[in-house]
């Protein structure tokens, strides 16, 4: 097989583990799971079409934060993963930029596409109360309030862009499984860039306590599960044809690029992207089959981001994966 398509070999699928997870999940309730059903299968409807230029549009299904753990079902304390979100939205703006779709999978909370040069609090640092009834835009943040509308506006007046938030594992994993299902139809057209920070452990929703957990009986001994690997599920069963980037995050440097390795082979990944804690606004490491690709942010232009570089060489691979299939 081509070396860009990957191997074809898979590890051991864990269907068990993952059927498990899957059927003891709580439901995302049935008018929720039936509204992101029609939106992603209205959105990849329009999608699907050729654009202008006769060429076959690309989606690409980004995944932004971090995924949580709930320690009870009625849930008080819960187990986080740390992400900002911010590689997902800027990222997602350069694919945007690019021509592709993107299905933007986010936790709730986290930054927003476009939103990044606003202040941390934009409705009460932005915005003033001009005269009894009408609120301005503070003058030295109209042009980014300006910016940020309107690109924002365009992309989903033009169909590209859907959001779909959420919060826990249970969530991601469920509403990645509708997204991948649906993209599958695209073939090689279709893009999965897995930013999210998704937990490797949780509590099984049955073995969960109910209520909020009582300090009175001492100290709290939890036992975590490990979340079964949806990765090799993902490249061969939920959409086979999709090219697929992985994101590998580690604090300690010595094994970053070891993991990253591991994850490229062992999930048939076609790119993982290496980034340290640390250092990963300034530099993130592509792994790929036939080697590793630096990529730095352009430390001569303030402003610039890694993910603008990084987003340009994923295109152009992307690209050549489609050439190969065709
Ligand atoms: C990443 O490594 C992302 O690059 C970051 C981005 C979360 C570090 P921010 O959101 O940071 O801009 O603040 N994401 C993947 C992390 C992850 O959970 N990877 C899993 C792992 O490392 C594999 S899917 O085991």
């Amino acid at each position: 097989m081509d070396a860009i398509n990957g191997s074809e070999s898979f590890e051991e699928i864990p269907y068990a583990d993952i059927k498990s997870f899957f059927d003891s999940a709580p439901s995302l309730g049935d008018a929720a799971e039936t509204k992101i059903k029609e939106e992603l299968e209205n959105f990849i409807r329009r999608n699907s079409s050729p654009s202008e230029n006769g060429t076959a549009r690309r989606v690409v299904c980004v995944t932004s934060g971090g995924t949580t753990v709930p320690l009870e079902q009625r849930c008080v304390r819960y187990i986080d993963n740390f992400s900002s979100g911010h590689r997902g939205a800027a990222s997602t703006e350069y694919f945007l930029k690019a021509g592709y779709a993107v299905v933007f999978l986010y936790r709730k909370g986290t930054c927003q596409p476009y939103c990044s040069s606003l202040p941390d609090d934009p409705l009460l640092e932005c915005f003033e109360v001009s005269s009894e009834s009408n609120i301005t835009v503070h003058q030295t943040h109209a042009e980014k309030v300006k910016g940020a509308i309107s690109d924002h506006r365009a992309a989903i007046a033009r169909g590209s862009l859907l959001k779909l938030p959420f919060t826990t594992i249970f969530e991601y994993l469920q509403i990645l499984q509708f997204i991948a299902l649906s993209m599958r139809s695209l073939g090689p057209n279709a893009m999965f860039y897995l930013a999210a920070a998704v937990s490797d452990f949780y509590v099984p929703w049955e073995s969960m306590a109910l209520h909020k957990i009582q300090s009175a009986s001492g100290p709290l001994d939890i036992r975590l599960a490990q979340v079964p690997k949806m990765l090799p599920v993902l490249r061969k069963d939920w959409a086979p044809m999709a090219f697929c980037i992985s994101f590998k995050l580690e604090t300690d440097t010595k094994i970053l690029l070891e993991k990253a390795d591991m994850a490229l082979k062992k999930y048939n990944m076609h790119m993982v992207v290496a980034n340290e804690l640390k250092t990963r606004k300034e530099e993130v490491i592509v792994v790929t089959k036939n080697g590793n690709i630096t990529i730095r942010r352009d430390m001569t232009h303030a402003g610039a981001d890694v993910e603008e570089p990084l987003v340009k060489l994923i295109v152009d691979r992307h690209s050549a994966y489609i050439s190969s299939q065709s």
